[in-house]
């Protein structure tokens, strides 16, 4: 096992990774830029080390800049949490040829994931279910037009080098083919460098499942059920909670078990997530993600598993703590996303907390980096804390969730909070049913209705 590791993020998710450090008996290096040093994982940590001015380009995202922080402290690993260098095979490359291990999966695994049609083809090469669509990528109009013949309209133009939605066009018929094929590519060529498309058939309301895995890197593939992240605004998640009230024991067992296969002859090692669309009964990959993600604490809340651990254990060459007949999924979990942002518009809204309360009891789990008298730099990410409820089953953990968010105070800033106390007295949200425009709808018939 490894004696040091370095964590090259911030906020909640580098404290995360300083507690599992902690409990392993493993010592732990924060990195941060000037705009963070009395940042709460600096405090955490049991070194820490500055590597830059506030922009992200300059210190959490430089490779010199962390390769010598692990040279200087004696770090031997790293852990990349979410965001920031976690999805870079070139980092992954370069981290290993100085001899550091990269507490992730492996850069060709990386490589493979980040291009959509290559994740595509390997997905359903592994035997995951996939989107009706183009072979690979579609390079004229012609040929896009004799593929929307072939899978039926409404399709979907993707790009290839796209990602959180960007540069996606809807066509309904081969006249709107002709505009959207077009518009698809200069954007994608524009936003990315890159004008490559391809095409799906679209699906018109899905709800975003996703499905935990784990490798060992050595063969052995194992799922943790999974999420439902149906909740969005801008393709950023707002809600996610496990497992989904939209599937079946029977679906969740065929859907996690098609995903486990596939990790285990990937030789995957790590933590992933497999994103699929889930529409009548049916799951359908869209991509996977090669990383730890925001919302992990949701599986680990109804399995009992600690993920970070986990990565940790298998990037050491030591083999999972659990095997798949372990796993029982135990009553229901919702996290919220606490965002320092000014609603309706969701502004960003940095600043001083001037007064700080943490909720706690039964099933109330806090994941942020906040105190009292805590200033939220201007330079990241608005996420300030996410607060993930546990109960027997889903109607409890929606009582906890309501409890919890009356007994949180954050004071200074505005956050999103309002927004999750107004979701709680929905019925649509009570009852589990929405996909993923619900709340973008929702958002927008409440603003046209509050002018
Ligand atoms: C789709 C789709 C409908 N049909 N693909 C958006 C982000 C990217 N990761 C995939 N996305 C979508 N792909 C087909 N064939 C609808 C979306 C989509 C979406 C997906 C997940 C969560 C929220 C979304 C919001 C709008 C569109």
């Amino acid at each position: 096992m490894f004696d040091k590791i370095l964590i090259a993020n911030r906020g909640e998710i580098a404290l995360r990774v300083v507690r599992a450090c902690r409990e392993m008996g493993i010592r732990s290096v924060a990195v941060h830029s000037t705009a963070d040093s009395d940042a709460m994982h600096v405090r955490m940590a049991d070194e820490a080390i500055c590597i830059g001015p506030p922009p992200s380009a300059q210190s959490y995202l430089s490779f010199p800049a962390i390769i010598s922080a692990c040279e200087i402290t004696g770090a031997q690993a790293i852990h990349p949490g979410y965001g920031f260098l976690s999805e870079n095979a070139a980092f992954v490359q370069a981290v290993e040829d100085h001899g550091i291990v990269f507490i992730g999966p492996s850069a060709e695994h990386i490589r493979i994931m980040g291009d959509k049609i290559t994740a595509k083809e390997t997905a359903r090469s592994l035997g995951i279910p996939v989107v009706p669509g183009s072979e690979g990528g579609v390079p004229s109009l012609a040929e896009a037009r004799r593929i929307a013949g072939e899978i039926g309209y409404p399709v979907i133009i993707k790009a290839t080098a796209g990602g959180g939605g960007r540069g996606m066009k809807v066509a309904r018929d081969p006249a709107e083919l002709e505009l959207a094929f077009g518009t698809a590519r200069s954007e994608a060529k524009a936003a990315f460098g890159n004008d490559e498309v391809y095409l799906e058939k679209y699906l018109a309301r899905p709800r975003h499942i996703e499905v935990q895995v784990f490798g060992d890197g050595r063969g052995t593939g194992v799922h943790l059920g999974e999420r439902d992240c149906s909740l969005q605004r801008r393709h950023q998640k707002v809600l996610e909670e496990a497992p989904s009230p939209a599937i079946t024991a029977e679906e969740r067992d065929r859907i996690g078990r098609i995903c486990a296969d596939a990790v285990a002859r990937l030789g995957y090692s790590g933590a992933g997530t497999i994103e699929f669309l889930y529409e009548d009964g049916q799951f359908f990959f869209i991509e996977m993600n090669t990383r730890l993600q925001v919302e992990h604490p949701v599986t680990e809340a109804i399995l009992g598993v600690d993920l970070v651990r986990e990565q940790i254990r298998v990037a050491a060459g030591l083999p999972l703590s659990f095997a798949q007949e372990d796993l029982r999924i135990n009553g229901h979990a919702i996290e919220v996303r606490i965002n320092a942002e000014k609603l309706p518009h969701f502004a960003p809204s940095p600043g001083r907390i001037t007064q700080y309360h943490a909720p706690g009891g039964l099933g109330v789990r806090m994941d942020s980096a906040l105190y009292d008298g805590y200033r939220i730099p201007p330079f990241y990410d608005s996420l300030i804390a996410k607060l993930i409820v546990h109960g027997r089953d889903r109607p409890e953990a929606l009582a906890r969730l309501g409890r919890a968010l009356g007994e949180l105070i954050v004071d200074g800033v505005d956050t999103t909070v309002p927004l999750f106390e107004a979701l709680l007295e929905e019925p649509a949200i009570r009852a589990g049913e929405y996909d993923i425009h619900w709340l973008e709808r929702w958002l927008r018939e409440r603003m046209t209705a509050a002018s």
